[in-house]
């Protein structure tokens, strides 16, 4: 059953954050899809699922990566996404620390242009060094890196939370970098 869950979520992670369009899926404005129709537009396309699984996919995920709306009639990836959307989260203070797991590979090129989003919508911080390694870690050996963000936001930039706990913003200036 935990490989079922599995295989759903990375399914899901692949329709609700960079292709929807691979099951024909809208996405609304702050990402949410109707659940009745994933579920339909899933089987369709031969990913078997039902709003059990779905709902054991929702609160079972380690990384509780998608949710439901309040009457359970969408649902969505709470953050990670590359497609353009607007999660509508409130902009929040940060704590004054948060951390970014990656690779050695990619140092040179980070101190030179501080962190990107890359392909996704923003740079992912966490406060938690066991995340911040993981998430390193998918790469190789994870390189933490320290971001001041306390200073950054007193500076003017912008950071929110998402419902599983991670901190987004857009860009991480250089200055704001230290290796930790
Ligand atoms: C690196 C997973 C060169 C950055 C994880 C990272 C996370 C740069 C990679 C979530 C750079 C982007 C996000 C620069 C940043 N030059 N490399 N200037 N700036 N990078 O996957 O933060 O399991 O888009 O260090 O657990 O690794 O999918 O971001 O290595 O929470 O739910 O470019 O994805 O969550 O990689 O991971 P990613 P990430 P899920």
């Amino acid at each position: 059953m935990e490989k079922k869950l599995a295989k759903l979520s990375k399914f899901m992670s692949l329709v609700l954050r960079h292709q929807p369009e691979t099951i024909g899926l809208k996405l609304d404005a702050e990402g949410w899809a109707d659940v009745t129709d994933i579920l339909a537009r899933m089987n369709q396309h031969g990913t078997q699922c039902d709003l059990l699984l779905l709902e054991q996919v929702v609160t079972t995920n380690d990384k509780q990566r998608f949710a439901f709306n309040a009457d359970r009639t969408k649902i969505r990836a709470n953050q990670g996404h590359s497609v353009a959307i607007d999660l509508a989260l409130p902009p929040q203070a940060p704590p004054e620390i948060l951390l970014h797991g990656t690779v050695a590979k990619f140092l040179d090129s980070i101190l030179a242009q501080g962190l990107l989003p890359g392909s996704r919508q923003h740079v992912h911080l966490s406060t938690d060094e066991a995340v911040a390694r993981s998430v390193g870690a998918r790469r190789g050996l994870a390189v933490i890196l320290r971001v001041r963000a306390g200073d950054m936001h007193r500076a003017g930039h912008e950071f929110s939370c998402s419902e599983n706990g991670v901190w987004l913003t857009a860009h991480v200036p250089v200055k704001y970098l230290e290796e930790q």
